[in-house]
């Protein structure tokens, strides 16, 4: 093959940014997150990026996958990724239907970072957003994005460092560092969210107070948003009989449900899901138990969801645009899940949401608690509750080395315990030796 641009160079750079101390089943966001960049340059001078979650695993397998891309032309772009995920064996990971955050790494696809990075060569050698190139091409301009709201912890009560935002200007900023833990906390966090981003659906992680008490905050927000689409998400963390309870009451509040509940009696959470949909009728969105192929297989056999968030750094950019192709033929939606990240995954979601075929739901996205801390300019921007993708080329955005390079400065300066993700750390300073429990809400101990 021939005609396109030539990967001359690739870096790997981890970095690092801050976060609030957002509570979930899995415990309490440390004060950094981190990340892993992909940085590449053509023989056409295009310099191409891509983003993953961080930890040390991750950079270290992207390095190795350098002599796959250096080298090779920007439009074989499948067939590098092919040899990437041919140099592993088949995965028998258990996925994170527990919410194991030490899990997370064996579902993080991390090549998503090196086709994202190729995907943007690529469109700025065809002049064409990423968007065009995936499946059958650009779906819609507009991609509607949920509120992402948390409770969270006290930082003034840990000495661990958390940013402190109350001298901003911004009613968001400065909320979206404060502790929250009460309804009228957390609707007074969606005010300023909406009022900031214009959001017209919220969705609210759960897994951190008795599941009556977040039932409270949902009911709230519902008084307060009355035309939002809302949903909870505990992680699984409520027993199959707990979940039946509290959300057969909600059917007027909730419009649909995710992972409300997991594993548990032998029964693997694709059942348990199962069980629950027959029992309450209520939708169900999940991120735990369809996290790949084989697992989405079992889970539509077993009528188990209704709405699979396919994250493409769980499933590839193609991969999961391949994903809303089927979900749309098959009468299910399409969604996407997220972790903390910078504004380069915004783009991927962007990007992958804009091809997503179907009538998709509203995207999850961390970044409104990280904006501000943006790696590039021109970047994404949420605004009445959307992103618009315009037909820019790539990506869509323009990496600023100097951000980078200060993100990865950070990085290199915390203390290592904060390279991969640990939530329990923060809340052990909260709860004295707390240890995480799949069925059991983070503050309830
Ligand atoms: O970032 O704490 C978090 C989230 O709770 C994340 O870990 C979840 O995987 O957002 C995710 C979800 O929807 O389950
Ligand atoms: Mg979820």
């Amino acid at each position: 093959m021939s005609g396109s641009p030539i990967v001359k160079k690739m870096d790997v750079i981890p970095v690092a940014g801050y976060d609030s101390m957002l509570m979930t089943l899995s415990g309490a966001h440390a004060p950094y997150f981190t990340r892993n960049l992909v940085i590449l340059e053509d023989n056409a001078g295009n310099i191409g990026v891509g983003e993953v979650h961080g930890g040390e695993s991750i950079t270290d397998a992207l390095n190795e996958y350098k002599e796959l891309v250096i080298g090779r032309e920007i439009a074989n772009h499948r067939k590098i990724i092919n040899d990437i995920q041919s140099t592993r064996g088949k995965s028998n990971s258990e996925g994170i239907q527990r919410l194991d955050i030490s899990k997370l790494k064996d579902v993080v696809r991390c090549e998503t970072a090196i086709e994202a990075a190729l995907l943007d060569l690529l469109g700025k050698f065809l002049n064409l957003p990423v968007c065009a190139l995936l499946g059958d091409g650009k779906q819609r301009d507009e991609v509607e994005v949920l509120g992402y709201l948390f409770y969270i912890g006290d930082k003034d009560k840990v000495d661990l460092g958390y940013i402190d935002e109350s001298d901003s200007k911004d009613p968001w900023f400065r909320i979206r560092r404060k502790v929250a833990l009460t309804p009228e906390a957390v609707v007074e966090q969606a005010y300023a969210a909406k009022e900031h981003y214009g959001f017209r659906n919220f969705k609210l992680k759960g897994g951190v107070l008795e599941g009556e008490k977040e039932m409270e905050t949902v009911r709230a927000l519902k008084e307060n948003f009355p035309d939002a689409r809302i949903n909870i998400d505990p992680n699984g963390a409520w027993s199959l009989e707990e979940a039946i309870k509290l959300c057969s009451e909600m059917k007027d509040v909730l419009t649909y449900v995710e992972d409300p509940c997991g594993p548990e009696a032998g029964f693997s959470g694709r059942e348990i899901l199962s069980e629950f949909k027959v029992a309450t009728g209520l939708p169900v969105a999940t991120n735990m138990i369809a996290t790949d192929w084989r697992q989405f297989h079992h889970s539509v056999v077993l009528k188990a969801v209704d709405i699979v968030l396919a994250d493409p750094h769980f499933w590839g950019m193609s991969g999961s645009v391949r994903a809303s192709q089927v979900l749309n033929d098959w009468g299910m939606t399409w969604g996407c899940h997220s972790n903390n990240h910078f504004d380069i995954s915004l783009a991927i979601f962007a990007q992958t949401a804009a091809a997503a075929k179907g009538n998709i739901t509203a995207i999850d996205t961390h970044w409104i608690w990280q904006d501000g801390q943006n790696l590039c300019s021109e970047g994404f921007e949420i605004k009445n509750g959307k992103i618009i993708v315009d037909d820019r080329p790539g990506l869509g955005v323009t990496i600023d080395m100097d951000k980078v390079m200060e993100a990865n400065a950070l990085y290199n300066k915390i203390d290592r315990c904060y390279h991969d993700r640990d939530d329990a750390m923060a809340m052990q300073y909260i709860i004295k030796g707390w240890k995480f429990d799949n069925k059991k809400p983070c503050l309830v101990r």
